[in-house]
């Protein structure tokens, strides 16, 4: 059943051209004017099986990587690994090269579970930690060639909520989303071209939040 699309593409024809669940968090954001293309599942894992798999990302291999601005390296403010088929690194922003570890069976579990439900391919999974609000990330857009053209990327959510901001590439409001434990957000192809996202630092008190973001890769295994 699987393995007949190249990485990142829908494995049938989509099962839901209707959102998966109604966008419920929406906010300075006009559905008639320029929905961004995504679908956010707040209950995708039960509270027990998210608080199961937030135990195990503890045990994940976590790394504090660099980033390189104008020839200064700099240490991102989260922390990062990378699971996933062998031969898929995955170089973002020109100087983070992340190589993959070998899928731990929970996230290989998880992995099955978000493509049978997105009816999208993933080969890897970028895990981020962000300890507290001062971890972030600022306005990108991940559209790394090993991804392939017009990715669809799956976001799962464990821990602290924590706000996720989309807006087009043009400008423009911004739609904020505040992500929960459990949640899984899809963002469909044609989201990383058009839009960009953020995580924003908040001086809240906020706990620790895991972010696992399923990604397509060109070098992946088609099974
Ligand atoms: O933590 C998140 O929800 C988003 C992560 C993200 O944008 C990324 O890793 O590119």
């Amino acid at each position: 059943m699987l393995g007949l699309t190249a990485p990142g593409e829908l494995l049938n024809s989509p099962p839901f051209l209707q959102p998966l669940h109604p966008m419920q968090q929406l906010t300075l954001f006009n559905l008639e004017d320029n929905p961004p293309p995504v679908e956010y599942i707040p209950d995708f894992l039960t509270k027990a099986e998210a608080n199961e798999l937030y135990d195990h990302c503890q045990t994940l291999d976590w790394r504090q990587n660099n980033i390189k601005i104008m020839g200064k390296s700099i240490p991102i403010p989260r922390l990062e690994c990378m699971y996933g088929d062998t031969g898929c690194s995955y170089l973002y922003s020109k100087s983070v090269l992340l190589e993959p570890l070998p899928w731990t069976e929970q996230l290989q579990d998880l992995q099955i579970r978000i493509q049978s439900t997105t009816n999208y391919r993933f080969n890897i999974v970028i895990c981020n930690r962000y300890r507290d609000g001062r971890d972030s990330i600022g306005w990108h857009n991940d559209n790394e060639p090993s991804m392939g053209t017009r990715p669809a990327i799956a976001s799962l959510t464990l821990g602290a909520t924590r706000k996720f901001q989309l807006k087009p590439n043009s400008g423009g409001e911004s739609t904020d989303f505040w992500l929960e434990h459990g949640s899984l957000l899809l963002m469909r192809p044609g989201c990383q071209s058009n839009w960009v996202h953020q995580v924003p630092k908040t001086s809240k008190p906020v706990g620790e939040r895991i972010n696992l973001t399923f990604r397509p890769h060109v070098n992946g295994t088609l099974s």
